[in-house]
């Protein structure tokens, strides 16, 4: 057998090499030294050890739509091209009939999950929302419902007057099955208060998750990444979730966002480029070693970006979508209409030389294509 590891040169990285392929967890330090001074090629190899480990050779996928409530926040992070405050001529709502109507316009369709997120409404708490998850469950009992950010989730919950422990426990029982990553944006809190001052702190992120996982609710977890951070505040950001997964088990993947430059007040830093975002899914799989899936997102990455990714950790692409989400074109993402077809994302995923499985939102696996 070929040994890569000669190839290595630089002392530290061949130590952290050795380590990756022994399956010996790397400490923050060394992930650092991974961002300043692992090449490309090398970060492609370790990242596909630690990805065959977890999934072998499968990349997964599920069919999906979205509901996006509203466009209206009572926040205003600097980094957000979708929000709009209540009152605003271009703000709009969607009533809880609307909303299941868009469930409804699925029904002959082989959806597995209704992904539901949007933007912090003032007036909606939990039992509004809650409305809606019991109307969708009581039409379609299967479909799994993923739904609110930990910031809406924040909000709504004490809007109500209600513990975070309480809140999660009645949407529970109204129908919520998992919590999606969004909000966690990055947890620094010096960068924070830069890019969205107002919302959930990064502890009561956590806390929020953390709480859905004791109660038995699975979430994921994500990461904006390629503004104003540094590569300390990423390792930062994944230590902290390390460290929340190793207690709890409870996330399912880790979503890498790349921060998208249209619209929105921080359009001046421009955005990364692809070799970034490729050093970053390989980064986050080999330090995220308790995280199942590593996913990439499409109608954020773009399919090409996306379908390179699974070379580089990634083992998921997320859903069919079915054009219904705006939040990333509004952004600027190339993915103007997020709409594929099950064939198509087996055809991508087959191109990369994987294997496509489609999955249901815990992954349990439904289908090898
Ligand atoms: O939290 C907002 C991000 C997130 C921009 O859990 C931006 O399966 C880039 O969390 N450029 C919401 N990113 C989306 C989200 C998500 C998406 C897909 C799957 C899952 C899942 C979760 O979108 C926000 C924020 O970090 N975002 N604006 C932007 N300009």
């Amino acid at each position: 057998m070929i040994d890569f590891l000669k190839y290595i040169n630089d002392p530290d990285i061949k130590k952290i090499a050795e380590n990756v392929a022994v399956n010996q967890r790397i400490t923050p330090e060394e992930g650092l030294m991974l961002y300043k001074k692992a090449d490309l090629p090398l970060l492609g190899v370790l990242s596909r050890i630690v990805r065959h480990r977890l999934n072998d050779n499968y990349v997964y996928f599920n069919r999906n739509f979205h509901i996006e409530p509203t466009n209206k926040c009572v926040f205003n992070c600097r980094f957000c091209s979708y929000h709009k405050p209540a009152g605003d001529p271009e703000s709009w709502e969607y009533s809880i009939d609307q909303m299941l109507d868009i469930v409804k316009s699925f029904d002959n369709k082989d959806v597995t999950e209704v992904h539901i997120v949007g933007g912090v409404h003032p007036e909606h708490d939990l039992h509004y929302y809650g409305a809606l998850l019991k109307k969708i469950k009581q039409h379609r009992p299967s479909l799994h419902i993923k739904a609110f950010s930990a910031i809406e989730l924040d909000y709504m919950i004490t809007s109500a007057g209600c513990t975070i422990e309480e809140g999660l426990k009645i949407l529970k029982d109204y129908g919520l099955d998992s919590i999606p990553g969004g909000g966690a944006e990055i947890f620094d809190e010096e960068l924070r208060k830069r890019i969205c001052d107002e919302k959930s702190t990064s502890e009561q992120w956590l806390a929020i998750h953390e709480t859905a996982h004791r109660s038995g609710i699975p979430s994921n977890a994500t990461m904006l990444y390629g503004h104003i951070e540094n590569y300390n505040h990423r390792i930062d950001h994944m230590e902290r979730l390390r460290k929340l997964q190793d207690k709890t088990h409870g996330f399912n993947a880790f979503i890498p966002l790349k921060y998208k430059k249209l619209n929105n007040n921080m359009s001046y830093l421009g955005e990364v480029n692809i070799l970034e975002d490729l050093r970053n899914y390989s980064i986050s799989r080999i330090y995220l070693d308790n995280f199942p899936h590593i996913k990439a997102y499409w109608p954020m990455a773009g399919k090409e970006t996306a379908q390179l990714s699974l070379s580089f950790g990634a083992d998921d692409m997320d859903g069919t979508i079915d054009d219904t989400t705006k939040i990333y074109s509004m952004a600027g993402s190339e993915e103007e209409n997020p709409v594929m077809k099950t064939e198509d994302i087996c055809k991508l995923i087959r191109e990369a030389g994987f294997i496509p499985i489609e999955r249901d939102t815990l992954y349990n696996v439904i289908k090898e294509w």
